[in-house]
């Protein structure tokens, strides 16, 4: 059994093991039968845990709640050196630097889209039923109380943008990891609420508007790992999976789990995130320039906001990323400045 645990307490994620495994998710032949209809959670819980046993540790969940209960989630400690690293262009600090992936990791945090509210987690777990908390079609609508649960993780993925933008690259940038593990805990927590309602989540897996996402449907997993079992997606809602892993609490008032990084805000009872310290809001930038002598590297101290995208686009043109999630609401205070290409 694997213990996730929230991201606050965990400092270190993947140390220095990361490598092709996240090409299982990039196949054009598997993002058909994984996303937008109820395979979505059955594949991606399946899909973690191969990770972790992978990786040989088990992944933290990043609860987005406490980052978008600030007032600027831009500044929040997560986008700093101890955690994900800066939000802004290349990743150069946090424990995902210098990994050896076979893209850069880019980041274009709010520019469009959401982070996850606690008021979206109440309003996922109030579908009610599995039909409803799958169910995708409506995320390109601006209607929020249309969403799925996949529709808000989608909103995540965006707001992030860049690399994890779309789903043929997102694999890269690893945050696409822990984000995907809060997902998988709000379905626990949908699956268990069904089940003290006496209803057995594989039983009732969806059976409406599910073209490659049937019930008995095998996921696929490109031969990596050749010995993987494929499981079907009844089995992804099932009993014997879910109990492989156990997920601990997370962020709660007033001790918000008692975390440097975070503080109770007592009129709204919502742990909020820290801000990043003055240290995090920049980034060495090493330039190399052509001269008649030989390459020449230049170190330039970037603000980490969205300069830092626009000067990378300047200088390297835009990067080939394939299409983004088509989510239709957004955050008011992100900036909706058309740059989500990058
Ligand atoms: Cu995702």
């Amino acid at each position: 059994m694997t213990d996730r645990a929230p991201l606050h307490g965990i400092e270190s994620i993947y140390e220095s093991k990361y490598s092709n495994e996240v090409s299982l998710h990039t196949d054009a032949k598997v993002i058909p039968t994984t996303h937008d209809r109820p395979g979505f959670f059955a594949w991606h819980r399946e899909y973690l845990r191969i990770m972790e046993i992978a990786l040989g540790c088990s992944i933290p969940y990043w609860d987005t709640t406490p980052d978008h209960a600030m007032n600027d989630p831009t500044e929040s400690i997560v986008w700093s050196d101890k955690y994900f690293g800066n939000g802004y262009g290349v990743v150069q600090t946090g424990i995902m630097k210098n990994l050896p992936t076979l893209l850069p990791i880019i980041r274009n945090i709010n520019n469009a889209a959401w982070l996850v509210s606690k008021d979206d987690i109440k309003m996922a777990l109030k579908k009610p039923t599995l039909f409803e908390f799958t169910e995708s079609s409506p995320c390109a609508k601006e209607d929020r109380t249309q969403y799925s649960w996949e529709c808000f993780h989608k909103g995540i993925h965006d707001w992030i943008s860049g690399t994890i933008g779309p789903s043929n690259t997102t694999t890269f940038d690893p945050i696409f990891f822990p984000i995907h593990a809060f997902i998988d805990k709000v379905f626990e927590i949908y699956r268990q609420k069904l089940i003290s309602k006496g209803i057995d989540p594989a039983e009732t897996y969806p059976t409406k508007s599910i073209k490659n996402h049937g019930p008995d449907h095998k996921m696929i997993w490109v031969p990596i790992f050749p010995d993987v079992e494929h499981l079907t997606n009844r089995q992804g809602y099932g009993h014997e999976l879910a109990a492989l892993t156990k997920y601990s609490f997370g962020p709660v008032c007033p001790h918000c789990m008692n975390s440097d990084d975070l503080y109770c805000d007592v009129s709204r009872q919502l742990c909020v995130s820290k801000e990043r310290k003055e240290k995090d809001k920049s980034v060495i930038t090493t330039i190399a320039t052509m001269t008649p002598t030989g390459i020449v590297f230049t170190d330039t101290l970037e603000p980490d906001n969205h300069t830092r995208v626009k000067r990378l686009i300047e200088r390297t043109g835009k990067f080939p990323f394939g299409k983004k999630f088509n989510v239709g609401s957004r955050d008011s205070r992100t900036r909706n400045d058309g740059t989500s290409v990058i």
